[in-house]
């Protein structure tokens, strides 16, 4: 019976070491274990592809059209997470709950440049793409001041709100700008201006789905950090390039003005890279 019990140990331990060699990828600390969650960090980096990291009330940039100008104020809401595995199965971070899944990227706060988004209690998997919604969903938004007071008391305090009935600013650049040199003060706010439909308003909320460079996995060992730039030249040197002038100088809400710095605004993210770090 001792015996047998050996033998059945000895055959299990090696079936194990089988299975486990099988499902591990470069080395120990890549086994995914479906069953278990592990912890995600989003890095942004707000800058100008052609200048580096963006300055406040200092990088001074040129646009398409010819004009200087700069940042001041540098904001924008982000929520709805969601991690594509390599069969394109999503995982949502709390799919319109604001109060746990919506986050303020402000440059005002960046660390050496970068703004880090902590993930906790993702499922343990191999990721190939990252997708989040810039701005709040209608759905999320629609839900009430209950349903996301936490969320909302947060983005007014960072002046990411008007009225409840005008909602969210989803996006906040205010700066200098100018022919020759950037003196003119500007302020472009975009939001939904409330329920979209009840005010026959146009829906600025976007999501930006952007390729992995290489795979992030997520283990009890791995924290994958996912480095985004975001290059603000899209502003106004994109699909269209927008011009600052006395009628654009200071719009707020969705204007057909900030329809199109949505749109623009939608092609600056990229994922530069993915760091697959051991976790503490
Ligand atoms: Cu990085």
């Amino acid at each position: 019976m001792k015996n047998l019990n050996k033998i059945y140990t000895s055959t299990l331990l090696i079936i194990l070491t089988i299975f486990m060699s099988c499902s591990t990828n470069d080395d120990d600390f890549s086994t995914i274990d479906a069953d278990k969650t592990g912890n995600i960090q989003l890095k942004f980096e707000n800058g100008f592809e052609n200048l580096g990291g963006i300055v406040l009330n200092k990088t001074t940039q040129t646009s398409a059209n010819g004009q200087k100008y700069n940042f001041t104020t540098l904001k924008y809401i982000i929520s709805n997470i969601t991690l594509i595995d390599e069969t394109g199965n999503e995982y949502v971070y709390h799919k319109n709950d604001a109060d746990k899944g919506a986050f303020i990227i402000d440059q005002e706060k960046a660390v050496a440049n970068i703004i880090y988004v902590d993930l906790k209690d993702i499922p343990q998997n191999k990721y190939t793409k990252v997708k989040f919604g810039l701005g709040i969903h209608q759905n999320a938004y629609l839900l009430g001041y209950d349903g996301q007071a936490q969320f909302w008391d947060k983005a007014k305090e960072n002046g990411m709100t008007w009225s409840w009935a005008a909602g969210y600013v989803f996006v906040k650049l205010e700066g200098l700008y100018g022919t020759t040199e950037a003196t003119k003060p500007y302020k472009n706010h975009t939001g939904n201006m409330g329920n979209v439909v009840a005010n026959n308003t146009a829906d600025l909320y976007r999501e930006i789905t952007l390729n992995l460079p290489t795979t992030a996995r997520v283990t009890s060992k791995i924290k994958p950090a996912i480095h985004i730039m975001a290059d603000l030249n899209q502003f106004l040197s994109g699909e269209k390039n927008l011009t600052l002038n006395t009628s654009t100088e200071n719009a707020m809400g969705s204007s057909q003005h900030l329809i199109n710095l949505t749109d623009n605004l939608t092609k600056m993210f990229r994922v530069d890279h993915v760091h697959n770090n051991e976790s503490n």
